[in-house]
């Protein structure tokens, strides 16, 4: 009956370790501590078959096993409360920030430069990468042999077509395909075989911008290009008008923007001038509105045109144009 006994305890504890659950224990407590069909009872039941003297020395040992198994299973329920305890959620918690990915900073500043020239109300076109030399230069007054063209250098494909080296085109094909008046900016990748440095690289973005009704006068231009560098530099920014020569456009200016470093006293990144170049303006030549079906003497129109790259870096003060497509994060974290 002893070897019996201590046969019962390991097999209770073996079981009790082995629970995966409270109803498994309790299951457990009622087969081995039950108290009418326990297994403990049934033994203790024939302890009357035992030798006076025996009985109280196994009597003594039953409670021992008893007690035991009693401990073991307190012990266990006590091991699932903790673990339950340590699964709980507490849902009043603030919760993990997920890691977010930002936008590149080219596109923020092609977002700004949209979002500012939408409050104007110019809508948003795009057009084809790959495009015709006609598009690409004919239709913007460059003839083919014409020596502005020496300038936009470009990537030639095999199909006879180019990768476009302004956003131009998209202009002429929103002309072709609608009368006066327009308002429309062309934002968008250009290409051009030019020599690696700090300030070219043969992919770049650009935004274009068109205006074409009665009446549109060089006031309208100035003032619009003057309330966009407001708006993009600050109102603080000192905003020139130099004479230039574009093609496509009659009379022509670039426009300057007192040193957003120096704020015109002179520097290096100004080169000592306190001025800098940021963007081409000009009224649309009239050659390009006749290859459109516009008639010229019925409407006026002024465009423009920026490098995207460059407004970047002249607003955030980047010296250097590669680093926008080296993909270093230790770069890219910072905008
Ligand atoms: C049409 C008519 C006229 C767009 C213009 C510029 C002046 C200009 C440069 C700025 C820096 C290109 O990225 S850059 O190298 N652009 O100076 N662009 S006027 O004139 C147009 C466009 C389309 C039909």
């Amino acid at each position: 009956m002893r070897r019996e006994l201590d046969k019962l305890r390991s097999l209770a504890k073996g079981r009790i370790e082995g629970a995966k659950n409270r109803e498994e224990i309790e299951r457990i407590r009622i087969e081995f501590l039950g108290r009418k069909q326990g297994k403990l009872k049934q033994i203790l039941n024939r302890i009357k078959e035992l030798p006076l003297e025996e009985r109280p020395v196994v009597g003594k040992l039953a409670n021992e096993v008893k007690e035991e198994i009693q401990r073991a299973l307190e012990r266990k329920l006590k091991e699932m409360k903790r673990e339950e305890e340590e699964e709980y959620v507490d849902v009043t918690l603030p919760g993990k920030k997920p890691s977010l990915g930002k936008l590149h900073p080219i596109t923020q500043t092609l977002k700004e430069i949209e979002k500012i020239f939408s409050s104007l109300g110019f809508q948003v076109a795009r057009g084809p990468e790959m495009e015709t030399e006609y598009y690409n230069f004919e239709a913007l007054n460059m003839p083919r042999h014409h020596p502005a063209r020496d300038e936009y250098d470009s990537f030639y494909l095999d199909n006879g077509y180019l990768l476009r080296s302004h956003t131009s085109p998209v202009q002429i094909r929103v002309m072709e395909r609608q009368s006066p008046p327009i308002r429309i900016i062309a934002p968008g990748k250009c290409y051009r075989r030019d020599a690696v440095d700090s300030s070219h690289f043969p992919m770049f973005h650009q935004v274009e911008g068109l205006a074409v009704d009665k009446n549109i006068t060089f006031s309208h231009l100035k003032g619009c290009l003057t309330y966009f560098v407001h708006r993009m530099f600050g109102r603080d920014t000192k905003v020139r008008f130099r004479p230039s020569f574009f093609p496509f456009t009659e009379p022509s200016a670039e426009v300057d923007i007192s040193c957003v470093i120096c704020k015109g006293k002179g520097c290096r990144v100004c080169s000592g001038k306190g001025w800098l170049e940021i963007l081409g303006s000009g009224m649309v030549d009239p050659e390009v509105f006749k290859k459109v079906g516009y008639d010229p003497e019925v409407y006026q129109g002024f465009a423009f045109g920026m490098g995207v790259e460059r407004i970047c870096m002249l607003k955030y003060g980047i010296d250097d144009i590669r680093l926008f497509f080296q993909n270093d994060l230790r770069f890219l974290k910072q905008f």
